[in-house]
């Protein structure tokens, strides 16, 4: 007996689908059937088929000459689209790949485990291409066990020091390939110790075996690489990216390591940010170090990611010109159409760091000549941390969402990052991801459902928030419909609550520092003057307009615009944008101030009532389940109580204006 969670591939005893005369016999066309991916598939649909339906479909493999074609014959990488329809009496999966196979494969057992009727679902068939080239996970794992920001136990990865391969590794990938993952980075971006090594000897043939389990499921290996390895590890004074001799020494190095991790996809790299090596330190650019390393890859096929999180933590807040949300866009804008082919540059989805809500980053409709992936973060960090439940997937529906005004037409985010606009080979979307070795692999139950919405969304960014959620409940709690119901009516509106009881308006922060967990008012940790938030007697926010830092001009118009009038810019993002008086009246009416109080004492209450909506599925569900999400609420309900009574004490304290629904506040 395992002892950790299958989740949403429980595989449970299933109604529907038992007479289905389609699942009698599959068919399987266009692949190679020794690929490790397409045996995956049928161990895949043997298993499940058996468990759900009690059914054992006999597999039939056929050539075709031509390839499919299945939607608009745009290539992707490596091909991933499939087409699932129903001929005769039998299931027909077509793909260019087994990577296509494998996502058939689960698309079929999704629809069986959420009770869809298999003929209505392929009867016209169904033909699915993945919205995104690079759908991927960063694991922020260190080579001791801990990981950095993780909230559900230590890496399955690594142990003092050590690669672990076993049987989790195996259930771990046919998880995050069941919702379409299809690139993994193992190790934390911030590459320190033994992390260091990793391009070493040392770790070799681990690293071998763990990318051919990956490939297996259609996941590519990546590393994140310290930048500063010539002097780490090569025994070199420099890593200046344009010094012959630190590219000699990396040229020999990556021989070694494609020659010893074929599998390899290639690197992540953290430069010059929070105390991380990088090219700034001999005066070079950003894309100088970039290009550098893509060079040198690009011979195995290979490529490098490199983050746009390069900010200057230490900066003085005090200069009302200074503006770290500025620093992505001011560091990689000047230097648009240098990065090389092979270089794709990972942008966090806001220009700060993972705040319950900020704007999205300017950088990601900025730049016309790169390609770009974004970066969101499930793990939530500032987001709960896994005990307050917060489902994400709304958060990220907008972030694609958005209109940059980058192109006349196909300017989202979406369309940015699915290569779409500017026609990019190398795009997608990463995740940092929330998992580690506790039973459930996320810490709270309800967590997962960041997980695999992350997946789905990342393969699909069309479907909805509802959908995600119900598929998750469905498939990982109970298909029993009204504890779907509940649970999708906990996870739907739980990013507005928590963002009612935590930081106001698009502020951020006003977490505790280091830990990022509950309130702290003054607490960021990079501000040793107290004057982050700006708040004093008369008023609350960050001038970024033209008159102030002149962040709001990164934008295309007409968002520039529409960010720099305090008039215009939308209520949940005002004080992000703009320093107002607690009696400036907000497009919903409320004061600044009046919507302060307003939106904690709710956002407390909402809490109470989705903690009691838990507690309706005793006995309905997993026990094991039901206890550790509920000993999860009753933390989170201590976290909401905390936020809303300090926020709304600091405040009542600063402005001495009190709350106009009298109301006591502590
Ligand atoms: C991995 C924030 C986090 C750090 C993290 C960093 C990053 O600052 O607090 O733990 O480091 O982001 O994204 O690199």
């Amino acid at each position: 007996m395992k002892d950790y969670a299958s989740l949403w591939l429980a595989y449970k005893t299933k109604k529907n689908n038992r007479d289905c005369r389609y699942l009698r016999s599959i068919h399987i066309t266009g692949t190679d059937a020794s690929d490790e991916r397409v045996k995956n598939a049928e161990k895949e649909l043997k298993t499940g088929l058996k468990a759900m339906l009690d059914t054992e479909p006999e597999f039939i493999y056929g050539q075709t000459s031509d390839p499919i074609q299945i939607t608009d014959g745009k290539s992707i990488l490596d091909s991933e689209e499939y087409k699932i329809s129903l001929e005769g009496d039998a299931l027909c999966i077509e793909a260019h790949s087994g990577a296509g196979i494998l996502y058939a494969a689960f698309d079929v057992l999704r629809t069986i485990a959420c009770e869809r009727d298999v003929e209505a679902e392929y009867a016209s068939g169904k033909c699915v291409r993945p919205s995104n080239p690079l759908r991927m996970l960063n694991h922020w794992d260190n080579m001791d066990g801990d990981i950095e920001r993780g909230y559900s136990g230590k890496s399955f990865f690594f142990v003092d020091n050590e690669i672990v391969i076993d049987e989790r590794t195996v259930d771990y990938a046919r998880l995050i390939a069941s919702v379409g993952i299809n690139g993994v980075v193992i190790n934390n971006v911030n590459v320190k110790d033994a992390a260091s090594y990793m391009i070493t000897d040392r770790y070799f043939d681990k690293l071998a075996r763990l990318g051919e389990i990956f490939a297996g499921y259609g996941i590519g290996l990546y590393l994140s690489l310290n930048y500063a390895s010539t002097i780490e590890i090569g025994g070199l004074d420099s890593a200046d990216p344009l010094d012959e001799q630190v590219i000699a020494w990396w040229k020999t190095k990556m021989k070694e390591v494609f020659t010893k991790i074929p599998t390899l996809k290639g690197f992540l790299v953290k430069a010059d940010s929070e105390g991380r090596p990088g090219p700034f330190t001999y005066g070079r650019t950003q894309a100088d170090g970039a290009n550098m390393l893509a060079d040198i890859v690009k011979d195995y096929g290979a490529i490098i990611i490199w983050r746009c999180f390069v900010y200057n933590c230490m900066q003085d807040w005090r200069d009302t010109k200074t503006d770290r949300a500025r620093a992505g866009y001011d560091n990689f804008m000047p230097m648009d159409g240098d990065y090389h082919d092979n270089v794709i540059l990972q942008i966090k989805n806001g220009p700060m760091d993972f705040q319950i809500r900020e704007p999205v980053s300017p950088l990601l409709g900025g730049l016309k000549k790169t390609n770009r992936m974004l970066e969101v973060q499930i793990a939530q960090e500032y987001t709960g941390q896994q005990i307050d439940v917060c489902f994400l997937i709304p958060m990220f529906k907008e972030v694609l969402q958005f209109r940059t005004y980058v192109a006349e037409n196909k300017d989202r985010v979406s369309d940015i990052i699915s290569g779409e606009t500017f026609g990019s080979r190398f795009s997608g979307i990463a995740a940092v991801t929330n998992t580690g070795n506790d039973h459930n692999w996320t810490g709270n139950y309800l967590a997962g459902a960041n997980l695999f919405g992350f997946g789905r969304l990342s393969f699909d960014t069309e479907l909805s928030c509802e959908q995600i959620a119900e598929e998750f409940a469905k498939m990982t709690i109970s298909e029993d419909s009204d504890v779907v119901r509940t649970v999708t009516d906990i996870l739907l509106p739980s990013r507005a609550i928590y963002e009612k009881y935590s930081a106001p308006l698009g502020i951020g922060w006003m977490v505790r520092p280091a830990t990022h967990y509950g309130c702290s008012v003054d607490g960021y940790e990079y501000d040793r003057w107290g004057t982050y938030h700006r708040a004093d007697h008369l008023g609350i926010g960050v001038d970024r307009t033209d008159k102030g830092t002149g962040y709001a001009l990164q934008y295309n118009e007409p968002n520039a615009s529409l960010y720099n009038s305090p008039e215009e810019c939308p209520d949940e993002l005002v004080l992000f944008f703009h320093h107002l008086p607690y009696t400036h009246r907000l497009h919903s009416g409320k004061t600044v101030i009046q919507h302060i109080y307003d939106s904690h004492f709710e956002g407390y209450e909402e809490a109470k009532q989705l903690a009691a909506k838990w507690d309706t599925l005793k006995g309905r569900i997993d026990d094991e389940i039901f206890e550790n999400v509920k000993e999860r609420f009753e933390r989170q309900l201590v976290n909401a109580r905390e936020w809303c009574d300090q926020v709304n004490s600091y405040f009542f304290r600063k402005s001495g204006i009190p709350d106009e629904k009298g109301r006591q506040i502590w």
